[in-house]
C-alpha cells in the first residue's frame, strides 16, 4: 500500500481556478476517473478526476481555494503497483485526449478520460445534440443562403446564443441519461449553475405537467421543432458593427426567453380613470416642493400609487400573489407583499423589489422606489434588492405607448404593464367628459389564473386607482 498524490492535471491556460465543489471526503473509496473536485473559471467548469483507484486519506482543498496545474487535491491510499500502472495509463490517455480547454465533442456516452472534464461556456449541450429529428422537407431561405438543416427541438441556445447551460460534467451526464435538455433547466446555484437536484426536479415537473414535456429529449409529442436560428452574413448587405451585449442583457434575455416559451401568457387590457389621482399627485408634489418641513423635495410618483393599488388587488385576489411549487401540484400563496418594478438602466433591464409594500405608505414607497431606481441606474443593486418579489410592475408610462405585453417574471404568476395616461372623452351618461385614462396591461400565467379572474383583478385595480380611498377599506 502507498499514499499517492492526486493532482490537478493540465487544464490549459487556466490558473488560480476556484474550487466550487469537493466531491469526496477522507475514507471514501474512489475509482479511477471518479471526480474529486469541481473547478470553476470564468468560462468553464472542470472536474478533476482521481488518477487511480484507492481510498481517500486526506482532502487537501476546500471550497473557495484557488488551484492550478500540479496542485495536490487529495492523498489517496492505493496499492503501489496498481497506482504506477494506472498513472502510466493516465499519462497516455491524457496524450490522446483533446486539449484541456477544448470542449468535449458531443457523445451519447460520458467521456472516460483522466483529462479534466470541461463544461466550457460555448460547448454544445450533448443532451440536445443527440435529439435532432429526421430532416424536414422545408427549403432554407434562399436569400440568407443558410444551409438546409432539419428542424431542431427548442433549444434556448438557439434563441439566446449566449445562454449556455451552466453545469458540471457529472450533471450533464445525468441529464443525458434522463434525456433532459439542460437549456430548459433553471439552475439554483450561484450564477445559475445547474445541480443534479435541479435536473431531478425538472424531470418531476415534466412528469407532473408543470413544464412542457418537449423540454425532455425524446419525449413523445414534445418539442417545438423550430427552424435553426438564421445565420446571415450581414456585412454582405452593407456596413455593420458588432456591439457586445451587456451581462445584464444576456442574463435578463435568457430569463425572458425561458419565461416566454414556458409560461402560457395571456394579456388582459383595461383602463383606469386617474383624473382625480393625478390631480392629487400634482397638488401634493407642489406642496412638497414649496414646503420647508418634512416632505420637502419628495416626489410622489405614479409608480408609488400603482404599487399601493396592486397590493390592495393582491389582497383581494390572493392567487395573483402566488407561485407554483416545483412539483406543480400546489400553489404557494404568499402572505407578504414584495413588489418588483422594471427599471430601465444603461446596461439593461433590472427588477428591484420594494419589500413589505403593504406596511408602507405611498410617500415611503415613492422614496424607496426612487432610491432603488437610482441604485439600478448606477449598477449598484445587490442580489437582496432584486429577490423575493411577488408581483412585478413594468411602467413605460413616462415614455409613451398605449399598451404592451409584459412577460411574466417567473416564478411570479402575473405582471402589470402600465402605459402613458392620456386625456380621453368619456361619456358620463349625458355628455362627454375629459378624463385622464391610464392603460393597464396585465399578463398572467394561464395555468394558474383564469381569464375571468384576470378581468376582475384589472377591473378592481382600475377602481382603486380611480379612488384610492378604497385602499383604506
Ligand atoms: N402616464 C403618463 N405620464 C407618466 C406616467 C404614466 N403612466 N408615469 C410617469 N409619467 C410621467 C411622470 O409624471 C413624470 O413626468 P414629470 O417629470 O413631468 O412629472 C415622468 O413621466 C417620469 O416619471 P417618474 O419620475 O415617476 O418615473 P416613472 O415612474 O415613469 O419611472 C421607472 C420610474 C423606474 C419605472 C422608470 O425609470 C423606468 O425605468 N421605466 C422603464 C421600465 C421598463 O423598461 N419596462 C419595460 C420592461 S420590459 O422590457
Amino acid at each position: 500500500m502507498a499514499i499517492q498524490e492526486a493532482k490537478v492535471p493540465d487544464i490549459g491556460n487556466y490558473t488560480n481556478v476556484p474550487v466550487i465543489e469537493v466531491l469526496v471526503k477522507p475514507g471514501d473509496a474512489v475509482t479511477k476517473d471518479q471526480s474529486l473536485i469541481t473547478l470553476e473559471s470564468d468560462k468553464a467548469t472542470m472536474e478533476v478526476p482521481a488518477p487511480f483507484d484507492g481510498v481517500v486519506k486526506e482532502v487537501k482543498v476546500k471550497v473557495g481555494d484557488e488551484v492550478g496545474e500540479g496542485f495536490v487535491v487529495a492523498l489517496i491510499e492505493t496499492s503501489e503497483a496498481k497506482a504506477s500502472a494506472e498513472a502510466a495509463e493516465t499519462k497516455s490517455d491524457a496524450q490522446k485526449s483533446p486539449p484541456a480547454a477544448t470542449p468535449a465533442p458531443p457523445t451519447k456516452e460520458p467521456q472516460r478520460t483522466s483529462a479534466p472534464a470541461i463544461s466550457a461556456a460555448n460547448a454544445t449541450d450533448p443532451a440536445s445534440a443527440t435529439s435532432a429529428p429526421a430532416p424536414a422537407a422545408a427549403d432554407a431561405d434562399a436569400e440568407t443562403a443558410a444551409p438546409r438543416t432539419p428542424p431542431v427541438p427548442f433549444d434556448a441556445n438557439s434563441l439566446m446564443p449566449d445562454r449556455v447551460p451552466y453545469a458540471s460534467p457529472a450533471v450533464r451526464m445525468i441529464a443525458r441519461e434522463l434525456g433532459v435538455d439542460l437549456a430548459a433547466v433553471a439552475g439554483s446555484e450561484r450564477k445559475g449553475r445547474i445541480t443534479k437536484q435541479d435536473v431531478r426536479s425538472h424531470v418531476k415537473q415534466i412528469l407532473s405537467g408543470v413544464v412542457p414535456s418537449g423540454t425532455a429529449t425524446g419525449a413523445v409529442g414534445g418539442g417545438l421543432n423550430l427552424l435553426p436560428w438564421p445565420t446571415v452574413d450581414f456585412a454582405k448587405f452593407g456596413e455593420v458593427e458588432s456591439k457586445p451585449r451587456s451581462k445584464i442583457k444576456k442574463i435578463s434575455g435568457a430569463n425572458l426567453a425561458r419565461n416566454w416559451v414556458m409560461i402560457p401568457h395571456v394579456t388582459q387590457h383595461d383602463d383606469a380613470d386617474v383624473t382625480e389621482l393625478e390631480a392629487l399627485r400634482v397638488a401634493l408634489n407642489k406642496e412638497n416642493a414649496a414646503s420647508d418641513k418634512g416632505g420637502a423635495g419628495i416626489k410622489l410618483t405614479m409608480l408609488a400609487f400603482l404599487i399601493k393599488a396592486v397590493v390592495a388587488a393582491l389582497k383581494k385576489y390572493p392567487d395573483f400573489n402566488a407561485s407554483l411549487d416545483s412539483s406543480g401540484e400546489n400553489l404557494i400563496l404568499k402572505k407578504y407583499f414584495h413588489i418588483g418594478f422594471a427599471a430601465d438602466t444603461p446596461n439593461g433591464l433590472v427588477v428591484p423589489v420594494v419589500r413589505d409594500a403593504d406596511q408602507k405608505g405611498v410617500i415611503e414607497i415613492a422614496i424607496e422606489s426612487s432610491e432603488l431606481a437610482k441604485k439600478a441606474r448606477e449598477g449598484k443593486l445587490g442580489p437582496a434588492d432584486m429577490s423575493g418579489g411577488c408581483f412585478s410592475i413594468s411602467s413605460l408610462g413616462g415614455i409613451g405607448g398605449t399598451g404592451f405585453t409584459p412577460i411574466v417574471n417567473a416564478p411570479e404568476v402575473a405582471i402589470l404593464g402600465v402605459s402613458k395616461s392620456a386625456l380621453k372623452p368619456i361619456w358620463d351618461g349625458e355628455k362627454f367628459q375629459p378624463r385622464l385614462i391610464l392603460p393597464l396591461s396585465l399578463s398572467y400565467d394561464h395555468r394558474v389564473i383564469d381569464g375571468a379572474s384576470a378581468a376582475r383583478f384589472t377591473a378592481y385595480l382600475g377602481q382603486v386607482m380611480a379612488d384610492m380611498r378604497r385602499v383604506l377599506l
